[in-house]
């Protein structure tokens, strides 16, 4: 069974495209000038791999098959708490978004599905989106909830947490929130609800650490009470921000626990900006795999903290890293599918070029971890063979297994080159045309 997340590959296979943002004849004639050096490429590749009795054709499989969902809230420029510094052409709303997600998959193939942060991207009307998506040959992943801000006219403050809250009318506002969430996912098809709350606190002695994990507990397991059947909660622990002293869910350890006590359904997500540096996040992925908690990931890269920039821009040998646990887990495991999102922030380029871009990365470090050699691996663990132990996973993860994403692209209609095509397309000259700047924009903060 393919590694990908949740049901992506019914989707992949049941959801046909009735409407392309982007011409197909431009990305026809820009394949169609890069289509012979990719044959030849690939026909290269594929003696070398033959040599080690590895099939091409079934790893080009594989990749078609890998699909990561895409972060409603990493379309529009990012920016940090100092600035932000908009780009031509950004989304304005929920539609314009998805048109845009549209353009992301059409060219890279491999991100059929968003997850939605609410109330960011709220809807008038949950149909029309939902019809408007699945025409562009799209669906929707884990839906996200929000209570680390207020919203206007909201009646309680977030100011000092939320479901961990220390008084019960922002717990009860922040179960409630989490709850119409889901009810909005029930009508677009979502199957999970990813919970992350800035909770925690700045000062030694603000909080009381037990008190507001219990709270926590309490509150989620009112939440899980409410989450259909078919549905899965997602976790997502974070070391710090926006509380800097300590947060109520800061590590896997934490929302393992509860998670565990929440139920069964109830896992945890990875986000990978969220650890200490330098953390070994391979083997938490392990850790909770094993004890059948490990429920979906949030990709992105860091240098310092939740940098939130682009997958495998930083540190591709520990997505890589990662995967090579995700396969070895799905080898053992064929019931294992985790959902697979992208959480980033583009300060400083087209965020569609970052997605595009850093959905294939991961998408990379997938097939590079099918191609590590694991009989040999588990061999050399036996014997304690430590340098061949690392020579067989930095084998596969020195190959360059390009022709094997362009190939996967160009037999989904995609483009064997998406960035350069996305340029050739004028698309984003076109929207700033479409999408003239609303004046009331805000310049700073997040998102
Ligand atoms: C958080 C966390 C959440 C994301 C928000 C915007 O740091 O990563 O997943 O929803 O940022
Ligand atoms: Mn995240
Ligand atoms: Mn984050």
């Amino acid at each position: 069974m393919p590694l990908h997340s949740r049901d992506r590959e019914m989707v992949k296979m049941t959801i046909t495209t009735k409407e392309t943002v982007l011409e197909t004849s431009i990305i026809e004639a820009v394949n169609a000038k890069k289509s012979a050096a990719l044959e030849s490429d690939y026909q290269a590749l594929a003696e070398k791999l033959a040599r080690q009795d590895i099939d091409i054709e079934q790893l080009t499989a594989r990749a078609s098959e890998f699909c990561i969902a895409l972060p409603s809230w990493g379309l529009g420029t990012g920016g940090t708490r100092f600035a932000r510094f908009p780009g031509i052409g950004e989304p304005r709303n929920i539609f314009e978004k998805i048109a845009d997600c549209a353009v992301v998959n059409q060219l890279g193939q491999a991100t059929p599905s968003v997850s939605l942060h609410i109330p960011w991207d709220t809807p008038q009307d949950p149909r029309e989106l939902l019809q408007y998506t699945q025409n562009l040959g799209l669906s929707f992943d884990a839906m996200n909830s929000n209570t680390f801000q207020d919203q206007a006219k909201q009646a309680h403050s977030y100011k000092y947490g939320s479901l961990a809250h220390s008084q019960s009318a922002m717990r009860e506002q922040a179960i409630a929130h989490n709850i119409e969430v889901i009810e909005l996912g029930k009508k677009l098809g979502s199957k999970a609800l990813t919970v992350w709350v800035g909770d925690g606190s700045n000062f030694p002695g603000q909080q009381h650490f037990g008190n507001a994990f219990a709270r926590y507990l309490d509150c989620t397991k009112e939440i899980y009470a409410a989450l259909p059947n078919d549905w899965n909660m997602l976790l997502e622990h974070k070391i710090f921000e926006p509380a800097f002293y300590s947060t109520v869910i800061q590590d896997w350890g934490s929302s393992y626990l509860a998670a565990t006590e929440i139920g069964e359904r109830c896992q945890c997500l990875v986000d990978l900006g969220h650890h200490a540096p330098n953390v070994n996040i391979e083997m938490i992925v392990s850790r909770l795999s094993q004890f059948g908690k490990l429920g979906g990931f949030h990709f992105n890269d860091s240098k310092y903290g939740d940098d939130d920039l682009d997958s495998g821009s930083i540190n591709p040998y520990q997505l890589f890293l990662v995967f090579n646990e995700l396969v070895d887990i799905q080898n053992n495991q064929q019931s294992f599918s985790p959902f697979y999102m992208l959480d980033q922030s583009h300060n400083v380029t087209d965020p569609i070029e970052s997605l595009i871009y850093s959905a294939a990365e991961v998408q990379r470090a997938f097939v590079k971890a099918l191609l590590v050699d694991r009989g040999a691996l588990a061999n050399y663990q036996e014997h304690n063979d430590a340098m061949m132990a690392q020579a067989t996973l930095k084998s596969a993860y020195n190959l360059d297994v390009e022709p094997i994403l362009q190939m996967a692209r160009l037999r989904n209609a995609g483009a064997i080159d998406p960035i350069m095509t996305y340029r050739e397309s004028g698309y984003r000259e076109n929207c700033a045309k479409a999408r003239p700047v609303d004046a009331n924009r805000s310049g700073s903060g997040i998102v």
